[in-house]
């Protein structure tokens, strides 16, 4: 099947790209935080800021991220993922070019557009050096060509993909039916998306040699499942599969064939309850169907946003109070916290690709609500995982310790969480929670006002309605208790957590 001499072609190829490989395991990746960017999007190589076209490529680089990792790790964030790396179709289609990179051509040639194997390898070290962390997205599903379907030069594609043969036969996906949507094309409109058999050993091995922390596998749903279980086991890094569906049974299959998967129940939930449209209750139901449902609820990759879909921003107007609740949320469940560059900027592109907004349209403002806002949030988390022993906080699962229509209390470690979903309108009700892990007697602190409140039987305690516009716009608390479980001190997460 060729396995064998593609392993050993790509593994020279990308050992002289990328160096030698840090592999992390999935009980590593679930420690992290991840800030996912599309690299054309993200930042230009000399830092200028071009206008462009959206379906056009507008000249971010892998050089230009580089220079901008003080930004992203200045958040917080321990690990970048970036859109896909691979050599795209050059040519204009009728969704424009491809800047996105999901348009490959040939996974052995690097995307000019994106820099050098140096610079993705510069790239690489730098994250490295940072002890940070380094997710690439790749397509195993299909490459891509700009001609009608039938038309294919197959030719044109390298070895062993230049004959029809390595491919399934042109047909329109049935969802409805899966070995329709392994075999079928994902488009079959200009560009088609040629697929690939996958269940073609050769190709496991294109990916193998990707020198990297993580893999982001596109498309997975479209992937036979005992390939994918194949696919994990040669790259032997951490993957998370896309399997884009609103069903817990479905997107649970894909955690066995691979580590993880991007956590879609959870995120149609989230919309739902942090724009105001269900309650808490649903998305509490969700969680508990989840725990029970996947092998490890930990190292699913939880996200807000994507690049395929509307920005939380384009659901919620100006209620900036809507994005923390549903931050914070995001940041303290169990699973891979994942945001979608932009976020903290408030950008707010509705459906592909205007939510694919150049970055530097921002000016990388570090003074930003949301991005100082975040960054105390991965202070909280590093302070609440090292309060206990770090690996113990991220292989535990939160627990719902109440719900009301306006507030979810959760508790994860030392730390009880309180979000709401009423928005910028904020709430007069407090909310009262029966029991918690906090011991009866002992006064806990709201870490971000500072305002203390005393636990009474059980773990009991009133989470008070917000008071001031402050924090009756964030209409939210979190509680976190002294390491004894006695008496607490402020901390002033403005000027930096401070222990004592
Ligand atoms: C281009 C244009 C778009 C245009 C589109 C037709 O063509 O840019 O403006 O609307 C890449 C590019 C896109 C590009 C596409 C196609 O290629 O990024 O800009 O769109 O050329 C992945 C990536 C995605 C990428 C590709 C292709 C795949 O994240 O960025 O797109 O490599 C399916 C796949 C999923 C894929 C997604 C785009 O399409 O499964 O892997 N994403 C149902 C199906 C889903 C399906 C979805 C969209 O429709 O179940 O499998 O996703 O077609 C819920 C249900 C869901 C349901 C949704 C719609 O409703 O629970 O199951 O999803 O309630």
């Amino acid at each position: 099947m060729g396995f064998a001499k593609t392993t050993c072609t790509l593994l020279f190829l990308w050992n002289l790209v990328l160096g030698p490989t840090i592999a992390k395991s999935a009980a590593e990746w679930r420690e992290l935080s991840i800030y996912q960017v599309v690299t054309d999007r993200f930042a230009t190589n000399d830092g200028s800021a071009p206008d462009c076209w959206i379906r056009s490529y507008c000249g971010g680089t892998w050089k230009g991220l580089e220079n901008k990792l003080d930004y992203i790790q200045g958040m917080g964030f321990q690990a970048v993922w970036i859109s896909p790396i691979i050599h795209n179709i050059e040519e204009n289609t009728t969704w424009g070019y491809a800047y996105h990179g999901y348009w490959g051509d040939n996974p052995y040639k690097l995307n000019p557009h994106f820099g050098t194997p140096d610079d993705l390898k510069s790239l690489s070290t730098a994250l490295h050096k940072r002890r940070m962390s380094l997710m690439v997205d790749i397509v195993i599903n299909h490459l891509a060509a700009n001609q009608k379907p039938d038309n294919v030069e197959y030719s044109r594609f390298p070895a062993p993909f230049n004959s029809k043969s390595s491919f399934h036969q042109p047909c329109d996906i049935d969802y409805a039916n899966q070995s329709s949507v392994e075999d079928c094309w994902l488009t079959t409109t200009l560009p088609p998306l040629v697929d690939v058999k996958s269940e073609d050993a050769s190709v496991v091995d294109i990916v193998k040699t990707y020198n990297v922390d993580g893999i982001r596998l596109d498309t997975a749903r479209h992937v036979p499942k005992q390939y994918l279980a194949q696919f994990q086991d040669a790259v032997g890094v951490f993957v998370t599969g896309e399997a884009l569906n609103e069903s817990v049974p479905f997107v649970q299959q894909y955690q066995g064939p691979l580590d993880s998967a991007h956590n879609y129940p959870l995120w149609y939930a989230l919309v739902d309850t942090f724009t105001g449209r269900t309650t808490f209750d649903y998305l509490a139901a969700i969680m508990k169907t989840e725990e029970a449902v996947f092998s490890d609820i930990n190292v699913l990759t939880n996200f807000l946003d994507n690049h395929d879909q509307p920005r939380m921003a384009s659901r919620v107007g100006d209620d900036l109070v809507r994005d923390k609740n549903a931050v914070t949320f995001l940041m303290f469940t169990s699973g891979i916290p994942v945001l979608y560059y932009g976020f903290e900027q408030r950008f707010d592109g509705s459906a592909d690709p205007v939510n694919r907004e150049p970055m530097w349209r921002s000016d990388y403002n570090t003074n930003a609500t949301l991005y100082q806002y975040i960054s105390k949030l991965h202070e909280i988390r590093d302070l609440a995982s090292t309060t206990i022993e770090k690996s113990s906080y991220f292989s535990s699962y939160v627990k719902v310790l109440g719900t009301s229509t306006e507030y979810m209390a959760l508790q994860r470690g030392p730390l009880v969480v309180v979000v709401s979903n009423v928005g910028v309108d904020g709430t007069n009700n407090s909310f009262n929670i029966a029991a918690s892990d906090f011991a009866p007697g002992s006064t806990i602190i709201d870490l971000f006002s500072c305002s203390t409140v005393k636990v009474g039987k059980k773990g009991s305690f009133v989470s008070p309605p917000n008071e001031g516009e402050a924090r009756k716009k964030e209409a939210f608390a979190l509680k976190l208790p002294n390491k004894d479980g006695t008496d607490m001190k402020p901390l002033f997460l403005m000027e930096g957590v401070q222990h004592e």
